[in-house]
């Protein structure tokens, strides 16, 4: 049997069992983090690879149609890995089993892992399990029948960057969790058809909140979408919420990511000790999709999306 929250903690540290190991219980914990993998030189990498500092010089937020084109094929490579990391999602294997085969799917198409070194950043992509937010480092913790993994693979071919993200469900789900996942994934298209030239990108943040608060759900303000070419980040703020002075005009040729973070309960985040890793407040579940778009002359062109892409409809509503 296990204490009562202000019993004294079976492990004997004499502190309350809620402020000892109550506060780790049902929560993930941080595993081993493996040597950083290599990538051959015959891949073109960003500047930040060597160092991992990353310098940031003027690009335009509009692309030119050449730039679009490589962000195109940036994009579809992008979103065949994360499709492919996707399928590999199982109990049992670790998060980092699924960082040393994601790896190899990038390197066998010619691509860089974006996240890799970037401002140190030690992984080829992000794997973050129940009330990891984003960021999470793939590590030593097998993935358990019904956790829920959000995978965030970026792809640097041609001189430019694809970031696409999705949350998978491990085994058999809870149904509270499969509700969360369907309605984040309803929330990222609800902002991608808020995309028009010549409207403000608050219109963006106005849907997905809308669609979040009608479900009672939680939307984390603390990370937003990003400006994206030739660079990883660029700077166009894509708010998930509603924010009256977040009022730059959408362009067509403009290049964003559009990635929001639901959770069941507080929108309010803490950080790991690692400082990579952010987790929701409370504990509880958050799910996250991601894709890369274009302003196009009438609307919006998924870069990351296409018949190569997760299924939009994810498998597991099927
Ligand atoms: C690296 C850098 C703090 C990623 C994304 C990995 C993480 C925490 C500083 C954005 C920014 C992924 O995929 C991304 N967005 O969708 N930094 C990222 N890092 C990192
Ligand atoms: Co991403
Ligand atoms: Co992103």
């Amino acid at each position: 049997m296990l204490p009562q929250a202000n019993d004294p903690c079976w492990c004997g540290s004499g502190r309350k069992y809620k402020r000892c190991h109550k506060r780790s219980e049902g929560r993930v914990l941080p595993g081993v983090v493996s040597p950083v993998r290599s990538v051959p030189d015959t891949i073109a990498r960003p500047s930040y690879a060597d160092t991992g500092h990353v310098e940031s010089w003027d690009e335009s937020r509009v692309k030119t149609p050449e730039v679009i084109e490589r962000m195109r094929h940036a994009g579809r490579v992008a979103a065949e890995i994360l499709r492919l990391a996707g399928e590999f999602v199982r109990p049992g294997v670790t998060t980092d089993e699924i960082d040393e085969y994601t790896h190899q799917l990038y390197i066998e198409r010619g691509s860089y892992p974006s996240t890799l070194n970037y401002h140190g950043y030690p992984k080829s992509l992000c794997t973050s399990v129940n009330e990891v937010i984003c960021h999470g480092i793939p590590d030593s913790r097998p993935l358990q029948d019904g956790d829920i993994v959000n995978l965030d693979v970026t792809a640097y071919i041609g001189g430019v960057h694809g970031d696409t993200n999705a949350t998978f469900v491990v085994g058999d789900v809870d149904e509270v969790s499969r509700e969360l996942i369907r309605v984040t994934e309803e929330c990222m298209w609800h902002g991608i058809e808020a995309v028009k030239p010549g409207r403000p990108i608050n219109e963006i943040g106005r849907a997905i909140e809308q669609h979040a608060k009608a479900h009672r759900y939680g939307v984390v303000r603390a990370f937003i979408g990003h400006g994206i070419g030739e660079q990883f980040h660029l700077d166009i703020p894509v708010l998930h919420y509603f924010d009256p002075r977040n009022t730059m005009v959408m362009r067509p040729g403009m290049t964003f990511t559009i990635e929001p973070m639901i959770t069941l309960g507080t929108w309010q985040h803490k950080m790991w000790d690692d400082d990579w890793t952010a987790v929701t407040a409370d504990g509880r579940r958050t799910a996250q999709f991601e894709h890369t778009v274009l302003v196009t002359d009438d609307g919006v062109e998924v870069l990351t999306g296409g018949p190569g892409a997760v299924s939009p409809i994810a498998p597991w509503h099927r």
